[in-house]
């Protein structure tokens, strides 16, 4: 009886786990779009971009970013054409990924 019952929460913590990274992932989907303004001193981005369904945006719309990391600002200009991520952290957009787009 109590073999069954670790058991019971073997299973139970390893789908725990796959619901997590599902998670992750999820909210790791890239979006495509065109860098219009890069703001160095202020640490900002401006993108015009795809829909984000996961920020309920769902149509094309142009927007100001934080960047996670100032150092992204120097990985791209206005003009370029990127794939980048989004996260919301303390209320702010915050772009946490961006590649120029091949
Ligand atoms: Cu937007």
């Amino acid at each position: 009886m109590r073999k069954t019952l670790l058991l019971l929460a073997v299973a139970m913590a390893a789908m725990l786990n796959l619901s997590v990274a599902g998670h992750v992932w999820a909210q790791s989907e890239l979006t495509d779009g065109t860098v219009t303004k890069v703001d160095n001193s202020a640490s900002k981005i401006t993108i015009k971009h795809g829909p984000m369904k996961k920020f309920d945006m769902e149509d094309e719309m142009t927007m100001v970013y934080r960047v996670q990391d100032a150092a992204m600002l120097t990985a791209v200009k206005a003009g370029d054409k990127v794939t980048f991520n989004a996260e919301r952290i303390n209320g702010q957009f915050t772009v946490t990924k961006i590649q120029k787009a091949k």
